[in-house]
């Protein structure tokens, strides 16, 4: 086992009161909640992406981050060394889950044999600390956004070569999240989109996309992964559209190309809020569908507008997540993955703790005030009372479909004025939330 911060043990729970900051104040694993442990609904997940590769580089600067771990090592080296550092620091935070593209575990090699190879040289390393830690693969991915190949997309790329290539690459990592016991294989389309649609055929390259998901969904069976499959929506970043861009395009996707029995959908806050919706309204539709399966929990910058994918704190935020996932049922194969990276600015290793346990503590609050809001039943109530004409006479008769515009217009005209409207009694609801929180 690495030590690579000796004078950080366990994190332990202390609860609300405990001024330790390296310790839970909310986040107590084996704390029953609605008849689960805490550690069972939020099945946290920490990404290999942000929390090694992730540099602190931007747009306008390079590097900022120390990685003490990372000094003087390249390529292959680098790779190795990072298994066990990410392994102390998920089982410092006790994490029971990780997730990991393809590309951030090993590097690219010369060809696609050799980045095979790399991939199973680190593949074995993840294996070994899995069954050291307990520590489990929440759902693994291939990185088909960095390489120059994949500059026009991959499933969606004009060039059929390259529409190969991703494919080879996504057959190799499902391979290997099989090999590691994954519960479930992501897709996020990174560059599926366009930047101008003056040189797209939107329709081809969207037929292209949905028979690469089919192949894989095919491949899964050949090899007997039987892991969830999940598609992650985002509107924009890198491309100017990405055909992926919210819950409700997704899922028309899936069901347009008979892909939805074998999907669900990871939604992403920044990426919800990119797209102009909130979290709980993605959340909402992809339940409402059947298809809620994970979350990749994070937030965005009101003020930058990007997808800064900064660690979840907000309160009222996670309240919201726990609301919607409480009542469809939570995430069975899926979990709370921190697709989250510190700021630039947190250079520090130890940064890296501050940032999940913040993020844990914040789900593990919105978990208790979820069911507690549950518990007291106002809210539920009210939105059922608000609904109660359709629960018997007209309103019965119409959801079994035995009225028709003729036999309304009748019943229209026959009742005179409709009678007057209940308030929605917004501010009343969002000052019963508060009282929660
Ligand atoms: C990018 C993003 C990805 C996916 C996995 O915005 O969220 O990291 O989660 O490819
Ligand atoms: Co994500």
């Amino acid at each position: 086992m690495s030590n690579y911060f000796p004078s950080i043990s366990r994190l332990a729970y202390e609860g609300p009161k405990s001024r330790t900051a390296l310790a839970f104040k909310h986040y107590n694993p084996d704390e029953i909640v609605e008849g689960k442990t805490m550690r069972e609904h939020l099945r946290f997940s920490i990404v290999y992406w942000h929390t090694m590769c992730g540099q602190g580089a931007d747009m306008f600067g390079g590097p900022t981050a120390i990685r003490p771990w990372d000094e003087g090592l390249s390529g292959l080296d680098l790779a190795k060394a990072r298994v066990p550092v990410f392994f102390e620091i998920a089982e410092k935070l006790g994490m029971p889950f990780y997730a990991f593209h393809d590309r951030d575990v090993a590097p690219h090699g010369q060809t696609l044999r050799q980045s095979n190879e790399y991939l199973d040289t680190i593949v074995a390393l993840l294996k070994e600390q899995q069954q050291r830690t307990g520590i489990r693969l929440l759902w693994g991915t291939a990185q088909l956004f960095v390489h120059p190949r994949y500059m026009h997309g991959a499933a969606t790329s004009p060039n059929a070569e390259v529409f190969a290539f991703g494919a080879a690459q996504v057959k190799k990592a499902l391979e290997v999240t099989h090999e590691l016991g994954g519960e479930g294989y992501t897709f996020w389309g990174g560059r599926e989109g366009y930047s101008t649609l003056w040189n797209t055929d939107m329709k081809r390259e969207v037929d292209h996309l949905a028979k690469f998901l089919h192949m894989a969904v095919d491949y899964a069976k050949e090899i007997g992964f039987k892991g969830q499959f999940y598609i992650e929506p985002k509107p924009k970043e890198p491309t100017k559209h990405q055909y992926d861009s919210d819950a409700a395009a997704c899922l028309n996707f899936l069901r347009e190309y008979d892909l939805l029995p074998h999907f669900k959908l990871n939604l992403e806050t920044n990426h919800a809020t990119l797209a102009g919706h909130s979290m709980q309204h993605e959340m909402e539709v992809a339940g409402a569908a059947g298809a809620l399966g994970s979350i990749d929990a994070n937030t965005g910058d009101l003020l930058l507008g990007w997808d800064t994918d900064q660690f979840p704190t907000d309160i009222y935020l996670t309240t919201q997540c726990m609301l919607v996932a409480l009542k469809y049922g939570g995430f069975p194969t899926g979990g709370v993955n921190f697709d989250s990276k510190v700021r630039r600015e947190s250079i520090d290793p130890e940064d890296l703790f501050h940032a999940h346990i913040g993020g844990m503590d914040a789900f593990a609050r919105g978990l208790r005030i979820a069911a507690a809001i549950r518990a007291d039943g106002r809210l539920a109530d009210f939105v059922k009372q608000r609904y109660a004409s359709w629960d018997s006479g007209l309103g019965v008769s119409i959801e079994q479909g035995r009225e028709t515009l003729a036999s309304l217009g009748a019943f229209a005209l026959e009742k005179g004025e409709a009678r007057a409207n209940n308030s929605g009694r917004q501010e009343f609801l969002e000052n019963l939330i508060n009282e929660f929180i």
